[in-house]
């Protein structure tokens, strides 16, 4: 299988088949299910145009009170658990000897974007980030450690597997925009992220 390194970002395209991710697409809807996508509010009160949820131990939630790690949906339930064929991927390609405890699922409408950021909020920067695309096809950039500079981008397809260790842990990135409609995989369109982190 092909694995291409992009700034210390070690991308695997295509990694997952087209029966294995509808397979996974049917596992996060029953996650979705549970725990409904919200519209997230950043901290200055911003609605961020991604609708998110999580599966795991701890969920990813921010609002006006800042961004953290929660153990319940904003609804008060505890998040459903990561689905054992999202645990594959993180056991094939993570290189961890710990399971996740959190899988953010981030869904992209038509014109949904992500701005540039680093991910900060988990406590062992040593363990990876490993990242799931399912659905359009989105342009990822990469970054630096510190805000600005030069940055590289590459289009993430359905299917492509993303790990984000060493050197490429704490940079930033974000998705500049999502191809809507270039995929079937989901009927109505747009693009599913999972991301799976080891917070604490
Ligand atoms: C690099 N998500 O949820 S995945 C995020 O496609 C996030 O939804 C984007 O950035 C998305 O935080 C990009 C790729 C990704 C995920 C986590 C990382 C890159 C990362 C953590 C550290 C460094
Ligand atoms: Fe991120």
């Amino acid at each position: 299988m092909e694995k291409l390194n992009i700034a210390g970002f070690e991308i695997y395209p295509g990694w997952l088949n087209p029966e294995d991710q509808a397979a996974l697409v049917s596992d996060v809807r029953a996650v979705v299910r549970a725990a409904p996508l919200f519209h997230p509010v950043t901290p200055r009160g911003q609605q961020m145009s991604v609708r998110m949820t999580s599966a795991g131990r701890l969920g990813w939630v921010t609002d006006r009170k800042g961004y953290r790690y929660e153990p319940r949906h904003p609804s008060g339930i505890p998040w459903p658990s990561i689905p054992e064929s999202i645990l594959t991927v993180w056991n094939a390609l993570s290189g961890s000897d710990r399971l996740p405890d959190s899988c953010l699922v981030n869904f992209y409408g038509e014109g949904a974007r992500m701005g540039m950021h680093q991910d900060k909020d988990e406590g062992d920067f040593s363990r990876p980030v490993l990242s799931i695309s399912l659905g359009d096809e989105a342009l990822f950039r990469m970054g630096n450690e510190t805000r600005g500079g030069k940055t590289e981008s590459v289009w993430l397809r359905s299917g492509d597997v993303v790990v984000m260790g060493g050197k490429a842990r704490l940079k930033h990135h974000g998705i500049d925009r999502v191809r809507f409609g270039s995929s079937t995989l989901l009927p109505k369109g747009g693009r599913i992220n999972l991301t799976l982190r080891v917070v604490s």
